[in-house]
């Protein structure tokens, strides 16, 4: 984390960085409505709390015992007085009732919301250590199929308040149970095998909101991080462009070979580059690999010499990953790395 921060925050065109996951700064819709009802739960804890203790420090200070000389006698004993058992039985009955509705509203309205035809559509698939992410687009049939794939950052458009645009997300999981968490701008929704959960943000705030995977998922469970950048809408619109096209960067002599070297290995079967051959869907899409801000998943900012670490050894800068070491030559890295950075 340390590691990326000064990567991130140096970008010039990049806006604001969240770093901190501060529940308690909401800058989006259901992470506010979530916050709301936590403070009211709070406040009657904190009247409860308030209560109790201060009875208990009355009487400690009132009623001292006097030691020895003390001849007071026992108080009166009222074991079975109806009134009182009623009032400690129906009091908290009422109180647990009043909380049980300000969290059920709570979670019926963010459960329940209707998605405008406007929203962003996003289908999030949790893999050990990374997140697949598919735009999606309507397959004219009343369902939706995948417009485009990339991976571990999501982009999602600003929701002013007076004209909002949800981005609806679809989460699903490849193997075992992660968390998807990004604390400012919803609460945790779990991620879980042949099973689809759903969960939206509404961000009046633009910038890179980090988070994490929430549920331990294995060896690189810390290192499965989220970024969501929040752009403004002409903004998040070229990137969604930029993103449906190929890349268009010419390749030099280096790149060229190093282009070989992919397609020549392994890489095409767990790597997809669209509009080629290379199809593999059980690693990250790598069309657009140089518009993310970072590679792993969060582990290092990407860059020629983090890529170079990567493609000789990954397991060097993210241990127990499930890319194996290529045994590339180190002239074969050089190469493949100059291909990977035209992914433009
Ligand atoms: C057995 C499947 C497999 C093979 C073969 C493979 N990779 Fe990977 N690769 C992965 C997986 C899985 C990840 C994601 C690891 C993670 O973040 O935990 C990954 C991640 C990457 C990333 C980082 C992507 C990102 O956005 O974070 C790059 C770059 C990459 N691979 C390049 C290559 C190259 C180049 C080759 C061939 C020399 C190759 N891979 C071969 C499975 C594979
Ligand atoms: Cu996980």
């Amino acid at each position: 984390m340390t590691l990326l921060l000064p990567a991130l925050t140096a970008r010039a065109a990049e806006p604001t960085v969240y770093p901190i996951s501060n529940m308690f700064d909401p800058l989006s819709k259901p992470a506010l409505m979530i916050h709301e009802s936590s403070i009211v739960v709070s406040l009657i804890c904190l009247v409860i709390f308030l209560l109790v203790t201060g009875m208990i420090a009355y009487v400690v200070v009132k009623f001292p015992s006097k030691g020895a000389s003390d001849d007071r006698q026992e108080p009166p004993q009222i074991y079975g007085s109806s009134q009182i058992e009623l009032a400690w039985t129906v009091i908290p009955i009422l109180i647990t009732v009043v909380l049980i509705l300000v969290t059920t509203r709570t979670i019926g309205e963010i459960q329940d919301k209707k998605m405008p035809e406007n929203a962003v559509r996003v289908t999030i698939i949790g893999h050990q250590w990374w997140w697949e992410i598919h735009y999606m687009k309507p397959d004219g049939k009343g369902g939706w199929i995948t417009d485009f794939v990339t991976a571990n950052e999501l982009h999602i458009p600003l929701s002013p308040k007076d004209k909002p645009r949800p981005t609806a997300l679809t989460l699903e999981s490849a193997d075992v149970i992660h968390s998807y968490w990004v604390p400012q701008l919803n609460g945790k929704t779990d991620v879980i095998p042949n099973h689809q959960n759903h969960m939206w943000f509404e961000p009046w705030a633009t910038g890179t909101f980090l988070g994490n995977c929430a549920e331990y998922c294995g060896t690189q469970h810390a290192n499965m991080l989220i970024r969501v950048m929040v752009q403004k809408p002409d903004e998040f619109e070229k990137w969604l462009a930029d993103q449906r096209a190929a890349p268009r960067t010419p390749l030099d002599a280096i790149a060229l070979q190093g282009r070989q070297v992919f397609f020549g290995n392994s890489c095409v079967s767990c790597h997809k580059i669209a509009g080629t051959v290379a199809v593999g869907l059980f690693g990250p899409d790598l069309t657009h690999l140089m518009a993310r801000t970072a590679i792993g998943s969060g582990v290092a900012p990407i860059g020629q010499a983090s890529l170079r670490d990567w493609v000789r050894n990954p397991a060097h800068l993210k241990p127990g990953v499930l890319m194996p070491d290529m045994q590339l030559s180190e002239a074969q890295v050089d190469q493949v790395v100059a291909y990977l950075m035209t992914l433009k």
